[in-house]
């Protein structure tokens, strides 16, 4: 085994003649190619919300959203910096959109994910609909829809952005293109998707097609009220505590068809080692704990976002009772057979 990666002057020579025709020797990379398991440059890391805001607030004095088309700072994962990426497959970014800015519409073939993390009444606008966030919000953008944002409160709005950016790129099926307006036509009230979707009823000759979810705006005070209905229903699961999946009320499946959504709520007793392979994001909505993510600790508070790379042990540890939302791409991978996970501490 550990031979064949050995050089000899007769083969170096050969590498370096089948080097000119395209051509390298698989025994040489075959070890990291196909691992025994994940073996992700993705590390575990956290953003503090104080710092990315004191930044935003500064970069929102040097560019405007407008100019920027989306003013946004990424999030990058230590182990991938320069390649704007928080996991290996997925895309985090902190986006600011200033009283009076508009952050013009344009599409594009990813899909993208806003979670609230400050501020209260600025919108989005996707097909023809603009829907009003609030702290917590979970709100989607699918793929081609055209969208802008706008802020006409008197307050800085701050949210999470997660997008498929790494995963479409790797499949080189990015295609974008802007409107050349600020803000597109509105044609549908603010809020009908949700009414129409969003209470186990939909219109009967609805012809939506099926793989991402009608309802765009999940509102925050629903999920949390799903969660404590849980809570008082069920016991809570060891590794998880309570955690409920956005769901698509088209099929039941995931809300997104490239990134799986979930909101949790954790006992204060916190949860047994859980990893799974699909690298995940988290935010606190609410409380503040510590997390244990293989070798390192991260303790958060609200609006902290902090990621748990593939095949991780991960342990939750609260101070107090505390809601997570988090992201990843569990649906590609259950799609594609690959997804595993492995609870407690085998
Ligand atoms: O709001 O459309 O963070 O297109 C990155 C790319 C946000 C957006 C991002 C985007 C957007």
């Amino acid at each position: 085994m550990e031979d064949r990666s050995r050089l000899t002057p007769e083969r170096t020579a050969f590498y370096n003649k089948i080097d000119k025709q395209n051509m390298a020797p698989l025994w040489t990379v075959l070890g990291d190619l196909v691992t025994p398991e994940p073996a992700s440059k993705c590390e575990a890391a956290i953003w503090h919300f104080d710092e990315i805001r004191t930044a935003m607030l500064e970069a929102g004095g040097l560019i405007t959203a407008k100019e920027a088309e989306r003013r946004v700072l990424i999030l990058e994962n230590p182990g991938l910096r320069g390649e704007s990426k928080i996991t290996t497959s997925l895309y985090a970014g902190v986006q600011l959109v200033l009283p009076g800015e508009i952050a013009p519409a344009h599409r594009h073939t990813q899909s993208a994910l806003r979670f609230v993390l400050e501020g209260s009444g600025a919108h989005t606008a996707v097909g023809g609909e603009k829907t009003i966030m609030q702290y917590g919000d979970f709100v989607i953008t699918p793929q081609m829809a055209w969208h802008d944002h706008g802020n006409e409160t008197d307050a800085p709005m701050f949210w999470l952005d997660g997008l498929d950016i790494p995963l479409v790129s790797i499949l080189d099926a990015s295609f974008a293109e802007v409107l050349g307006e600020d803000a597109q036509a509105i044609t549908r009230k603010s809020g009908q998707s949700y009414a129409e979707f969003g209470h186990n009823l939909m219109p009967v000759d609805s012809v939506r097609s099926g793989h991402v979810s009608p309802i765009f705006n999940y509102p925050y005070e629903q999920s949390r009220e799903t969660l404590e209905a849980m809570k008082r229903g069920d016991d809570p699961d060891p590794c998880h505590g309570w955690k409920l999946r956005y769901s698509n009320p088209l099929d039941g499946g995931h809300a997104m068809p490239t990134i799986g959504t979930f909101i949790q709520l954790l006992p204060k007793i916190g949860t047994l080692p859980y990893r799974s392979t699909d690298a995940t994001v988290f935010t606190c909505v609410e409380g503040n704990g510590k997390s244990r993510i293989g070798e390192t600790l991260v303790e958060w508070g609200p609006k902290d976002i902090f990621v748990v790379p593939s095949w991780k042990p991960v342990v939750h540890e609260p101070a107090q009772e505390s809601i997570l939302f988090s992201y990843s791409d569990r649906p590609v991978q259950e799609k594609l057979g690959l997804w595993r996970e492995l609870r407690g501490n085998s």
